[in-house]
């Protein structure tokens, strides 16, 4: 481990420190020497020191998590943390990995944006003996040892929740499967949550008959919520519900949509187009959630920053935590007709927003 490599560079300073007291072998002892040793010191004084590895700021989502995540590792509770931002390039997450090994940290905290491409820096990683904790997103590689554990939200079970929320709302409302014409504003292509989101709504769509028109990313940014959207509403004039795989997308959506002279809202039958949307952090989207302009969120909690911390203190002592750490979350919508949805035999209850 390498807090066992610092102890023992600590002890070998100490013993050098004594040496040195005991007069003998300082002539030995060249200035630079000294300066090394005086370095390490100083290193231990830095407590637990935490590499993390943010892979950008693209939402309100992710703000929130990087907030989470500084506030658990701060001084006072024995940690250093270096935080780089990936930028949304994952080269950018590559090249901060590499400095954290270069200094020998003691854990690497990883935001992954995307699947791929991970496999030689986290050998890399491994080869140094310094864990990795994933936080969110997931990392596709064949050996799963090359991280200690992962940390995050079931994407594709928030989509399956969201799947039977919509089901729900066709059978209260005796809408015909044929008659959901849903297009998907996708996420970052690649990524866990964007991959989990899509296949559940695809799949609900297969199992229910609903017309999935087209799937298009829209980077979970609002801007880009809002140039697809405006896209979408150019090619297909019947639309009824837009599935946003992130709120900041849903925002930009919505205002595409008002500015087309579209009426947004839960009612498909006077003809509103119904927009459904994922993580329920921004406070603006939870106020269009309690006007009905976002019919539906599937809460993604980004609030990791304690459990990592947890995780670590688990490390520290030695314990092995376990390998896949799911969060729970809930689905908020003001539709009042629908009480709960059941998937794969669980009841979740619907709290308002
Ligand atoms: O839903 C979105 C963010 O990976 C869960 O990334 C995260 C997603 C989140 O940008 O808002």
């Amino acid at each position: 481990m390498k807090k066992a490599n610092r102890v023992k560079k600590v002890i070998g300073v100490l013993l050098l420190q004594l040496a040195l007291l005991a007069g003998c072998g300082s002539s030995t002892l060249s200035v630079s020497e000294t300066d090394s040793l005086e370095a390490e010191t100083a290193e231990e004084g830095q407590g637990i020191v935490v590499g993390f590895s943010q892979l950008g700021a693209e939402s309100d989502w992710r703000s929130a998590n990087t907030a989470s995540m500084l506030d658990a590792f701060t001084q006072d509770k024995g940690y250093t943390l270096i935080y780089k931002n990936g930028q949304q390039k994952q080269s950018n997450q590559i090249t901060a990995i590499r400095t954290f090994i270069q200094q020998d940290v003691d854990y690497i905290l990883l935001a992954p944006a995307t699947e791929s491409g991970w496999e030689s820096v986290l050998q890399e990683a491994k080869e140094a003996k310094i864990p990795v904790i994933l936080v969110d997103r997931r990392v596709e590689v064949v050996d799963d040892s090359l991280y200690t554990c992962w940390i995050g939200s079931d994407f594709e079970l928030e989509a399956k929740k969201m799947a039977a929320w919509l089901k729900a709302y066709t059978e209260v409302n005796r809408i015909q499967p044929e008659e959901i014409h849903v297009v998907n504003i996708q996420g970052t292509i690649g990524s866990t949550a964007q991959i989990g989101r899509s296949r559940g709504l695809r799949n609900a769509a297969l199992e229910n008959g609903w017309d999935l028109m087209e799937e298009i990313s829209g980077d979970f940014t609002e801007t880009k919520g809002r140039e697809v959207m405006a896209a979408l509403l150019k090619r297909f004039d019947n639309i009824n519900v837009v599935y946003c795989e992130n709120d900041n997308e849903a925002m930009g959506a919505i205002d595409a949509l008002e500015s087309a002279g579209k009426k947004v809202g839960s009612n498909l039958a006077a003809g509103e187009v119904m927009v459904v949307s994922f993580d329920g952090v921004n406070e603006e989207a939870k106020e269009l959630a309690r006007t009905g302009k976002i019919s539906c969120i599937a809460e993604c909690n980004p609030l990791h920053g304690p459990r990592v911390e947890a995780i670590v203190t688990q490390l520290q002592a030695g314990q092995r935590p376990d390998k896949y750490n799911y969060v729970d979350e809930k689905l908020y919508s003001a539709y009042l007709p629908i009480q709960s949805i059941e998937v794969d035999g669980q009841t979740y209850e619907i709290v308002r927003p």
